[in-house]
């Protein structure tokens, strides 16, 4: 069996997947996501003028070998440019072979470890009040878990996750409106003041039984993170996310000493090599990488498995970026995964999307059911394709209420 074409396209509705296909001399193909979010051009050519050369004429079942041919073979290691495209190549050879064994992913990787996977919602409000309805509305379509981000009174723009206008439900994250990033002001001090009675409303409201995660998106110093964990540990999240930069792997070692909050941190890592302390030293609870931008399923399941020796379960990254096809890899990986803890999951099943992408991979009630059909189970119609194009778009940029640059 031989490779004979790849193509990448850039598109989708409202966001510029980055989709690659790889051909075989049998007619069996397989799909595959490079899709880094607001710098999706660069996969794209990473893909086109240095990998896809080097894969023509290869055996696609050899992807291990594959795998670390463009991994050692650049020289230069890891990255998030190059870990997406040779995620999407993995993807793609992972579906190759499971087209040909004529089975689902999850059964290559060792069967089912359980039916559904635990999904959670992204709930936002302008405010506290359209939180509330917000989580109200996820809840009564099924949700068992949901993140609550809202607008903190006194702040002086809107902040990571929160809708911007009263009565809007959804948090914008890409920005397609200039040529250069729009500019947000932080205050972490107004932050840490008012989050912890937001989250006391909460539970007041819905009590304990529901599933609760929030997102502080990397913007606390450790030593603000363990004073804000020990304080909102009483409202009992699934997870505190990101509460540091990713950068440190130290960062959260004072946290832990100040509390038992579980933390879930990851979905910046390309690597193994950002986690591993993370992980050997118990410092998490939740691993949050994407198979797109941690180098695809080889990769990403040598990291699940380091995990799993630690006691780390997976919630793998699933904002709107990632297409169907990745958040097929992972809903495979899900399936299997002993050490599995959660799926982040924001409806993608637009009609749009779902025409684009078609599958029969199923959400309901809060909990996603991978299909059975072989390999990853997703398909890209490539007619579809032809109504999208790339738009430019970036994330905001942050900085402190002086004007000094801080973490998106
Ligand atoms: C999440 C993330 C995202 C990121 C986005 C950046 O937890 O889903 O924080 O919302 O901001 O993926 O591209
Ligand atoms: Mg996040």
């Amino acid at each position: 069996m031989k490779i004979t074409d790849a193509t990448v396209f850039i598109g989708g509705p409202d966001k510029n997947y980055v989709t690659l296909k790889i051909m075989t001399d049998e007619g069996i193909y397989g799909v595959g996501d490079a899709t880094l979010n607001n710098r999706e051009t660069l996969p794209a050519a990473y893909l086109k003028e240095y990998l896809i050369p080097c894969l023509i004429g290869k055996d696609p079942r050899n992807s291990e070998d594959l795998w670390q041919y463009f991994y050692r073979g650049a020289y230069f290691r890891r990255g998030p440019i190059s870990m997406a495209a040779f995620a999407a190549i993995d993807m793609a050879l992972w579906d190759i072979k499971g087209k040909v064994a004529g089975l689902p992913l999850y059964q290559l990787f060792g069967g089912k470890s359980r039916e559904g996977a635990l999904v959670y919602a992204h709930a936002t409000g302008s405010d506290l009040e359209d939180l509330v309805d917000s989580v109200a509305r996820y809840k009564e379509q099924g949700y068992k878990a949901i993140r609550v981000q809202c607008g903190i009174p006194g702040m002086p723009t809107s902040s990571y996750g929160v809708a911007e206008t009263k009565g809007d439900n959804k948090n914008y994250i890409t920005d397609f409106t200039g040529a250069t990033p729009k500019e947000e002001v932080w205050d972490s001090d107004i932050y840490m003041r008012y989050m912890p009675d937001a989250l006391a409303k909460l539970r007041d409201t819905f009590g304990f039984d529901l599933k609760l995660l929030h997102d502080v998106h990397h913007r606390l110093l450790p030593r603000e993170a363990a004073e804000f964990a020990k304080e909102i540990e009483q409202y009992r999240l699934f997870w505190l996310e990101d509460p540091t930069p990713a950068d440190d792997q130290d960062a959260l070692k004072l946290l832990r000493h100040h509390s038992t909050i579980p933390i879930a941190i990851g979905e910046v890592f390309n690597s193994i090599w950002d986690c591993n302390k993370l992980i050997e030293n118990e410092l998490i609870d939740f691993i949050r990488v994407a198979v797109t931008y941690a180098g695809g399923i080889t990769h990403v399941k040598r990291i699940v498995d380091l995990a799993g020796l630690h006691n780390v379960r997976t919630g793998f990254h699933g904002a709107p970026s990632h297409s169907p096809v990745s958040m097929a890899a992972q809903a495979h990986l899900n399936a299997w995964a002993p050490n599995f803890g959660i799926q982040e999951y924001l409806v993608l099943g637009t009609e749009e999307c779902d025409a684009l992408f078609p599958s029969q991979h199923k959400m309901t009630d809060g909990m996603f059911y991978v299909s059975d059909e072989p390999g990853l189970g997703v398909d890209f119609d490539e007619t579809e394709a032809q109504r999208y194009s790339y738009e430019q778009g970036f994330h905001p940029v942050v900085r402190l209420q002086d004007g000094t640059l801080w973490n998106y």
